[in-house]
């Protein structure tokens, strides 16, 4: 881990070099590696709990749902009926919770390669490990392409919570990757993933929006504000078979709309306009 100042975590990567963001924190409280990477969670004095895989910042408390309000409510309010979910990735179980607030969702499975990470969430972040808790999810612990062969053509939408591509993560942004996850999903259904900044990441954007055009007869990248992530943004890469993923087809009823703090229908829409610039990742 590297430390700009004591008391302070830094995130420094050579995806967005030369800049780095910092929290000040109270605690460090987790720092084990796993079979996979390694896990801190950190006490922090503003932000709440603060996940760290691999030195990279996972989520905070205090801003997680932005995050995982739109990777989940974009491509299921795009689906009419959206039955079998699943979500690769995404130990912390914040994705899951918000599946749940789908009343039309039966079976929601979730494939996380890293058994620590959902067991570091379970005991230290509560608000969003109580995703785990719903009845209609199935925990598997595996290889998501692996997962999937047994699954084919069964899943209305997917979900790649994923970490960045580096280390573990790197995996879940090739072709050969969304092919495979292609075949379990249903002749309607749709795919959504974790498809980093169109601002410092344009390059790796272009790429998944390739790969999704190659795939998918409809996508599209929807941008999403949260401050703890490189350049203060990041964005989901939505690939369908068949329904527009820019025009949800069903709005939050009016209990779930309460619950809900930055998915709205009119966000929906209008994280699909990028700034002139970012249109370059379509090109
Ligand atoms: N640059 C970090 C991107 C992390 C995306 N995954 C977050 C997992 C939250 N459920």
């Amino acid at each position: 881990m590297t430390k700009i100042l004591s008391g302070w975590f830094s995130e420094l990567c050579d995806m967005w070099p030369g800049i780095a963001l910092s929290l000040k924190y109270k605690k460090h409280l987790v720092n084990k590696q796993s079979k996979f990477q390694k896990i801190d969670l950190y006490e922090t004095e503003n932000f709440g709990k603060m996940l760290v895989l691999d030195d990279i910042i996972q989520l905070t408390e205090q801003d997680e749902f932005a995050y995982q309000e739109m990777m989940t409510h974009v491509p299921l309010f795009s689906h009419p009926n959206p039955e079998n979910v699943l979500v690769i990735g995404g130990g912390d179980g914040g994705i899951l919770r918000e599946v749940a607030k789908h009343k039309c969702v039966k079976n929601i499975d979730i494939c996380e390669i890293d058994e620590e990470v959902i067991n570091v969430a379970r005991e230290f972040i509560p608000s969003t490990a109580i995703g785990f808790e719903d009845e209609r999810v199935t925990i598997n612990i595996a290889d998501g392409s692996e997962f999937i062969k047994e699954r084919q053509k069964f899943y209305d939408v997917i979900i790649v919570d994923s970490s960045d591509p580096i280390g573990p993560g790197e995996a879940l942004f090739t072709k050969e990757f969304y092919s495979t996850m292609k075949t379990a999903l249903k002749c309607d259904g749709i795919i959504a993933n974790q498809a980093e900044s169109f601002f410092l990441h344009t390059d790796v954007v272009k790429s998944i929006m390739t790969i999704f055009r190659q795939l998918f007869p409809i996508f599209g990248y929807a941008a999403i504000f949260i401050p703890t992530y490189p350049g203060g943004n990041i964005g989901t890469g939505l690939g369908s078979l068949k329904y527009d993923v820019r025009k949800p087809c069903r709005t939050p009823d009016e209990e779930t709309a309460k619950q809900l703090k930055y998915y709205t229908t009119e966000v929906h829409q209008a994280a699909f306009v990028l700034p002139k610039f970012g249109e370059v990742i379509y090109e």
